[in-house]
């Protein structure tokens, strides 16, 4: 069998995915027009062409005006559920998928409209894929603390449906420890914690994701090969990874995806995964992010093999389901 073949037909979870990234520009286009919202593009061409960016802010900006489309129940289900179903063509078993509450709440659409849809859509998945499907709640770290609190407290009637609690958005001058409080008081209702840290930002920011908000898991983290005490302690602690390698080229952390750290990482012996973050503005989902570092980095069945049993293991199932897969 191909090496492609095996990454395509082997199960695989993934970790580190948000909802809104996976906003197809034809489903942005149609919900355009149902709402009669104007998007500054003429087609879904335009749109796709918009998709070039500098670093992650370029990004960031298209990715919340994008997401200004998403207006009712339905189109959170729709949107859910087009993931879902390619999580199904990808054998993606088990997602944990997150989810920016504030780009939402702040135009006035509340808790009970998007998760409605959302939990909908998983529901249906689990009956008719068997797909299992986990809820992360990230804070926007570009707003203030007591903002997350706000939003911690709003998701309240939901927290069954809710796994963990994580952290995204601009990287740069907003670190980590701008939002120890809430982090503490998620953790202390039982939330399971992730944290974006050195995707732009530096090794000092893992540190303080690990020291100061206790995460269970760090999302990217490439910049951990610029301290050393820094990678011998995602090692001895297991520390999980989701690295997302189209997303790191096309946000420019990387030049070139023959430079991507994430095999050195795991010879290092680090719990690394592959993961897809926005794959529809990132030019693919998560078998493509498989075989680019395939086409890039030589990668062998072995290997293929440990990424994926890494992501279950990184996962937040419970043992008796991860053993399954490792
Ligand atoms: C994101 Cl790639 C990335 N980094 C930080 N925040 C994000 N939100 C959506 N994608
Ligand atoms: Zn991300």
């Amino acid at each position: 069998m191909s090496l492609s073949s095996i990454i395509n037909n082997i199960p695989k979870a993934e970790l580190h995915l948000h909802i809104e990234g996976s906003l197809t520009p034809e489903l942005m286009w149609r919900l355009a027009k149902k709402h009669s919202v104007t998007l500054p593009y003429a087609n879904v061409e335009e749109i796709e062409a918009a998709y070039n960016f500098e670093d992650l802010q370029s990004f960031l900006d298209l990715y919340y005006a994008g997401a200004g489309v998403l207006r009712d129940e339905e189109d959170f289900f729709t949107l859910m559920w087009e993931y879902l179903s390619r999580c199904f063509d990808d054998n993606i078993v088990h997602t944990e998928i997150m989810f920016d509450p504030q780009t939402h709440t702040e135009r006035g659409i509340s808790f009970d409209v998007f998760m409605a849809g959302f939990l909908r859509a998983m529901t249906k998945a689990k009956e008719e894929y068997g797909i299992s499907s986990y809820l992360i709640m990230s804070f926007l770290r570009h707003l203030s603390e007591d903002d997350a609190f706000k939003t911690l407290e709003e998701a309240k009637p939901y927290y069954e449906h809710i796994t963990a609690v994580g952290l995204d958005s601009s990287e740069l001058g907003h670190p980590p420890s701008k939002f120890e409080r809430v982090f503490k008081h998620a953790k202390s209702l039982g939330f399971k914690i992730v944290a974006h840290a050195g995707e732009e930002g530096p090794a000092s920011y893992i540190w303080e994701a690990i020291e100061l908000l206790d995460v269970d898991r760090i999302d990217h983290g490439v910049r951990c090969q610029e301290d050393d005490a820094l990678m011998a302690h995602l090692k001895e602690k297991q520390i999980p990874l989701t690295v997302c390698p189209l997303s790191n080229l096309k946000l420019c952390v990387i030049d070139d995806m023959k430079e991507h750290n994430i095999i050195e990482l795991l010879n290092a012996g680090l719990l690394v995964t592959v993961n897809s973050d926005d794959p529809t503005y990132f030019g693919g989902f998560l078998n493509d992010n498989f075989n680019a570092l395939h086409q890039s980095l030589n990668l062998d069945e072995h290997t293929v093999r440990t990424l994926a049993a890494n992501s279950f293991k990184a996962s937040f199932l419970p043992e008796n389901v991860k053993a399954d897969f490792i």
